[in-house]
């Protein structure tokens, strides 16, 4: 990656964030290039749901099969669009529904599918840095252990009422 250094001294105080993220971005073109686990994974039906207005965060959901001879784990998420992103699940706590991280990720045994939808398992993205359009594609990535980053484009939708 090529930065003039007048560019990056206008980029880094005002958008550090934004160019670390885009570095991480990079990160995961350069590991993917040599990895063969994406046509072992299928990824289905990835949506984000366009925020309500003024929030600042937002859900995104997939559904992942996997085709391999091996259980894999599903242990981190990421996107260019919010500046956190955590995988939670949803839990029953006193008669009130509630979210929280996944401790150790989620293991997808040899031909499952882990579903990650509204009303439980989904990829919570925190501080949102763009405005979200419907239909707009965003890339979501899924980190699994051992495998690294898997990139997966995902459709910004309005859920149905
Ligand atoms: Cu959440």
């Amino acid at each position: 990656m090529k930065l003039s250094s007048g560019l990056t001294k206008i980029l880094v105080p005002h958008l550090k964030t934004q160019l670390m993220i885009l570095l991480l971005v990079l990160g995961a073109v350069n590991a993917s290039a040599g990895e063969t686990s994406e046509t072992k994974l299928s990824f289905v039906n990835a949506w984000i749901k366009k925020p309500m207005p003024g929030m600042m965060m937002t859900a995104g959901f997939v559904e992942i099969s996997n085709f391999s001879d091996q259980t894999v784990v599903l242990i981190d998420v990421r996107t260019p669009v919010s500046k956190m992103a955590e995988l939670h699940d949803m839990k029953m706590v006193d008669g009130v529904m509630k979210m929280r991280p996944a401790q150790q990720g989620w293991p997808i045994a040899v031909g499952e599918t882990l579903v990650l939808a509204a009303g439980g398992k989904h990829a919570m993205l925190m501080g949102l840095q763009t405005s979200l359009q419907s239909q707009q594609q965003v890339l979501l990535e899924f980190k699994f252990e051992g495998l690294g980053w898997v990139r997966v484009n995902a459709q910004v939708r309005q859920p149905s009422p």
